[in-house]
């Protein structure tokens, strides 16, 4: 029988914690017969929350679930991690300027990526979740020089899917029809998802859709602001829809990707569409064997040329501003 892999999940005890630790008990995350071992990080205050969750966890007699350790200690929490999902985070109070945001969120990302350095496994594969999470990624990624730069990603899962959803309802068709679809840059309202090489049943998507005032002013900022749209209507930001993109990110880079299709991931940009090296950017993936590699040869046109850059340079604006906090 196989080792259970260890996964450290962090903010255990918030509303995607909730969502998502039934999911990876379950199998989710790493596929039916992979045992899994849960390491929960939460703040002092919030252990006894995560405990009340592993409680439950333990009532869903999951066959696979192999045990459950709870932690307020980022060293120990990730000690021995396979996979690290970050999601705890430190969210924008009313009054925060960007710079006490970024700032909030070094003091947590920044041990965070020591303790992975410390002691995490050889094979770790990080995904950051909390907000900004792109930037948070890179924080986490520049205090562990010790660990391979691409095993440090943000997600824009949520992203993805939410376009892929959107476009399949505006061609009415089966959401497992819409393939090659690309979020590019930050996972912000600056994001821009891309459906000039997406295909929905086979068919151009921006041939079938042929709307560009759709797409420019429906569909883009749709997806970009579905988070607002979501807890307008929720009262409650994304939770179980962001659990179940986090379960997909993971699930595609370490079973891959389906043939002929790809997805979109922020990783360490290696230079290619000329994003700056370093800035970790969502781009289009491909995943096989355990590792992701970004989808090359694409056409860009002026219409997203633009909108990339826009994104991009707002990561660029983040990298300077963390840079100056002394926190990379
Ligand atoms: P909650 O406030 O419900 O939960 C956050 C949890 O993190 C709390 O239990 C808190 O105690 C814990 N926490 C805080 N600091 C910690 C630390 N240093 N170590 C360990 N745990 C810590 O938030 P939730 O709704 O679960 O959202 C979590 C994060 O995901 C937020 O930053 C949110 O903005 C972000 N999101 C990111 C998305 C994405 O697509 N990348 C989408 C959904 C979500 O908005």
């Amino acid at each position: 029988t196989q080792a259970p892999v260890n996964v450290t999940v962090t903010g255990a005890a918030g509303q995607i914690g909730y969502a998502l630790l039934f999911r990876i008990a379950s199998g989710q995350l790493l596929g039916p017969d992979t045992p899994v071992k849960l390491r929960l990080l939460e703040i002092p205050q919030a252990v006894k929350a995560a405990e009340g969750t592993a409680l439950e966890l333990e009532d869903g007699a999951f066959p696979q679930l192999a045990g459950i350790d709870i932690f307020d200690d980022a060293k120990q929490a990730f000690a021995g991690a396979n996979v690290a999902l970050l999601v705890g985070a430190r969210p924008r109070t009313k009054g925060m300027e960007r710079a006490d945001l970024l700032e909030a969120n070094g003091g947590i990302f920044k041990p965070q990526g020591e303790a992975i350095n410390a002691g995490a496994a050889d094979d770790i594969r990080v995904l950051v979740v909390g907000n900004p999470a792109n930037t948070n990624a890179l924080i986490a990624q520049s205090h562990a020089p010790d660990v391979p730069a691409e095993r440090f990603t943000a997600m824009t899962r949520l992203d993805h899917n939410r376009a892929v959803a959107q476009l399949a309802k505006k061609l009415d068709a089966p959401v497992g029809e819409v393939r090659k679809l690309t979020i590019w840059g930050n996972h912000s309202a600056s994001q821009y998802p891309d459906i000039f090489h997406a295909e929905v049943a086979g068919r151009n998507a921006a041939e079938a859709v042929n709307d560009e005032k759709w797409l420019a002013e429906e569909f883009i900022p749709r997806v970009a602001k579905r988070g607002a749209e979501i807890i307008e209507a929720r009262g409650a930001s994304s939770a179980a829809s962001a659990a179940n993109a986090a379960i997909d990110h993971v699930h595609d880079w370490v079973l891959g990707t389906a043939e002929g299709d790809w997805t979109s991931m922020a990783i360490p940009s290696d230079g290619s569409y000329g994003v700056p090296e370093g800035l970790i950017s969502s781009f289009p993936v491909v995943c096989k064997g355990g590792k992701y590699e970004i989808v090359q040869g694409l056409e860009i046109s002026e219409f997203s040329r633009g909108r990339i850059d826009a994104s991009v340079g707002e990561l660029a604006e983040e990298r300077e501003a963390v840079k100056k906090l002394g926190l990379i």
